[in-house]
């Protein structure tokens, strides 16, 4: 275990008014870049062919290249994640309702609801954080004509047990894979399940482009319909032949995409180290579980998800979320409070939770923290210093923190200080 300097005790920390750990605020979702040289390489190649967007050869090139690596035929990319799912609901023709888990991040639901077909939400099964398919049956109604699952964290559905239900009640099945480049199910790459997948490539995921997304499928006619509809339906110059949008992904984007491309094996590695050190550092603390992957299939470990247990660590996740805050650790609350609890699903279904006992006490209970290239292991070992001494301190901790009138994370160290001044 790494030795940390500091906050080793309760005072150290500064909810107590002391320095934050870090000088700089530490994020969740900081962008893993590639190699500079290779893009402005490729920036410049760009310019001087005059081509920007609309199917250019670096998309064309970054379509081919991914789908060759997730073996399968087609890949159409797009702006990003959340159109890539609208395009391919409606290709799909999904009507009425569709079901989607609520512990999501609000783009899987919006994607539904945008084009007025209602999200269903299904509860999940709390050791997965995936849909739980047996909630997924009581939620078919006559209005029912697909199921998106949605591999969390990077961790896969229970693919089998969802297709089995969309085979027998005949449902379309596809899955926002928007966390899951570069894993695997049962040895196959996922991407390649479903009628199609989608994958988001936004500048906090484990592989970007900036932005940008895509959706890959085996099924040719659905590709072509999809590539029709991201450029507003065009088949021709003159001809267009379906409802579309604009979901063209820019050659700047598939440059990036490229260039990540290139390096997508080592942040993996990095990612893989730095879950393993947080493993090792919040070993033993008590009430806070870190999520595992499945080290037998690939995985991009592109998220260090915690568990606490209030019961058992004396705080509340929100409260080690804002001793983290002042000690400028941005940890996140992912998928904090659950998409039944906002808008518009909040009004259009106010007794959602009854149905979410799952989703609810998840999403109370999840907190993810820093990983990336932009994290090292002497970053996590003081990470983990902290809720290990916030842990140990509880009752000092949340004694602290009620008496402070404005939410921590509001608040700069010098007003802190003040306000702790002659506390001790
Ligand atoms: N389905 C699922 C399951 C998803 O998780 C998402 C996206 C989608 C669909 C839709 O995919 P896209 O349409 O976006 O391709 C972020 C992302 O914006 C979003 O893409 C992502 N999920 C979601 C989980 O996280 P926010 O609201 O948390 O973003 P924001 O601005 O707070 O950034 C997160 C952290 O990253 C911050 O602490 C700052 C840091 N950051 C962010 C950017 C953009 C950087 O350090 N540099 C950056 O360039 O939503």
């Amino acid at each position: 275990m790494l030795k940390t300097e500091t906050k080793l005790q309760l005072r150290d920390l500064a909810i107590f008014g002391q320095q934050p750990a870090f000088a700089e605020k530490v994020h969740v979702g900081r962008p893993n870049i590639g190699n500079r040289v290779n893009l402005l390489a490729r920036i410049n190649e760009m310019l001087d062919r005059n081509w920007l967007t609309n199917d250019g050869p670096y998309v064309r090139e970054f379509e081919a290249r991914l789908a060759e690596l997730v073996g399968v035929r087609q890949c159409v990319a797009m702006c990003n994640a959340t159109i890539s799912l609208e395009i391919a609901i409606r290709a799909l023709g999904l009507t009425g309702e569709v079901i989607v888990p609520s512990f999501t991040f609000i783009a899987t639901a919006h994607a539904l609801q945008w084009q007025e077909i209602t999200p269903v939400f299904c509860d999940i099964d709390p050791r997965t954080h995936n849909l739980d398919p047996a909630q997924v049956e009581k939620m078919i109604t006559p209005r029912t004509t697909g199921i998106i699952g949605v591999h969390t964290w990077g961790r896969p559905c229970d693919i089998a047990a969802l297709e089995f239900i969309a085979r027998r009640r005949n449902l379309q099945l596809l899955f926002d894979a928007a966390h899951a480049f570069r894993c695997s199910h049962k040895g196959k790459a996922i991407g390649g399940f479903g009628r199609c997948e989608i994958f988001s490539f936004h500048a906090t995921k484990f592989f970007n482009t900036f932005e940008g997304g895509a959706v890959l499928t085996n099924d040719d006619a659905l590709a072509e319909k999809m590539r029709l509809m991201r450029n507003f339906g065009f088949r021709g110059n003159d001809n267009v032949i379906y409802i579309g949008t604009n979901g063209k992904m820019t050659e700047v984007c598939a440059a990036m995409g490229l260039t990540s491309l290139e390096s997508v094996d080592e942040f993996a590695e990095i990612n893989r180290c730095n879950y393993h050190a947080y493993r090792r550092e919040l070993d033993g603390i008590p009430g806070v579980t870190q999520m595992a992957y499945d080290g037998s299939q690939r995985t991009n470990y592109q998220y260090i998800v915690l568990e606490v247990d209030e019961l058992e660590t004396g705080l509340t996740r929100d409260e080690l979320v804002q001793v983290l805050t002042a000690e400028n650790v941005l940890a996140r609350r992912y998928f904090y409070p659950g998409c039944h609890r906002m808008e518009p699903y909040r009004s259009y279904f106010p007794h959602a939770a009854l149905v979410l006992p799952e989703t609810e006490k998840l999403s109370r209970r999840v907190m993810v923290l820093p990983t990336g290239t932009s994290v090292n292991e002497q970053m996590i070992a003081q990470i983990c210093q902290i809720v290990r001494t916030g842990v140990s301190n509880a009752t000092a901790v949340r004694e602290q923190l009620a008496g402070l009138e404005t939410p921590r994370q509001m608040l700069p160290t010098t007003v802190l200080r003040s306000q702790t001044a002659g506390k001790s």
